[in-house]
C-alpha cells in the first residue's frame, strides 16, 4: 500500500514536471529569467526569434545584441507605426529591461531578425541564439521553432 502510494505520487510528480518543462527558463541566474524561447518557421530566407526576459536584479538590464550559427546577420528589431503602416524597424539602441519587469519579444514587437538562413527553420527544429548584453554576459537559449497564429505572421519587409 505505501509503496503503492509513492508510486502514486511519483506518477503525478513527474507529469507535473513534464507539463511544466516548456516554461521553464533557459537562462535562470541572480538577475536574469529567459524563459518561452521560440522561433517561426522560415518564409523565405528569414525568420524571427521570440523570448520573454525578467529581470530579477536590482539594476537594468541592456539587451544589445543576439547572434546565431545559423545566420550571419541577426538584428533586433522593433515594429512601429508609420503612416498608417506598421514597418519593422532595426533597434539600434540598448533595449532596457528595468529591475522587477518582463520584456516580451512576440510578432509585432520586439523580434530577433535571422536573416539569409543557412537552413530553413521548420516546425519542430531547433534554433540556437545567443543573448548579449552590455555588460558583455552572454546566454545561450535554444528557440523552438513553431507556427505562431496566422494573424502574426512575419512577413514585414526592409
Ligand atoms: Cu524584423
Amino acid at each position: 500500500m505505501r509503496l503503492a502510494l509513492i508510486t502514486l505520487f511519483v506518477l503525478i510528480f513527474s507529469q507535473f514536471g513534464s507539463a511544466r518543462a516548456e516554461s521553464e527558463p533557459q537562462i535562470s541566474v541572480p538577475n536574469m529569467e529567459v524563459h518561452h524561447v521560440w522561433a517561426k518557421p522560415n518564409y523565405g530566407p528569414n525568420s524571427a526569434a521570440y523570448f520573454m526576459l525578467t529581470n530579477k536584479g536590482k539594476t537594468p538590464l541592456y539587451l544589445i545584441e543576439a547572434t546565431s550559427p545559423l545566420s550571419k546577420r541577426v538584428e533586433l528589431h522593433t515594429h512601429i507605426h508609420k503612416d498608417g503602416v506598421m514597418k519593422m524597424r532595426k533597434v539600434k539602441e540598448p533595449i532596457e529591461i528595468s529591475p522587477g519587469k518582463t520584456l516580451t519579444f512576440a510578432p509585432a514587437g520586439y523580434h530577433v531578425m535571422l536573416f539569409a538562413m543557412e537552413k530553413k527553420l521548420k516546425e519542430g527544429d531547433k534554433l540556437p541564439l545567443t543573448l548579449i548584453f552590455k555588460d558583455g554576459t552572454k546566454h545561450p537559449v535554444i528557440a523552438k521553432v513553431k507556427k505562431g497564429s496566422s494573424h502574426d505572421d512575419h512577413r514585414g519587409s526592409h
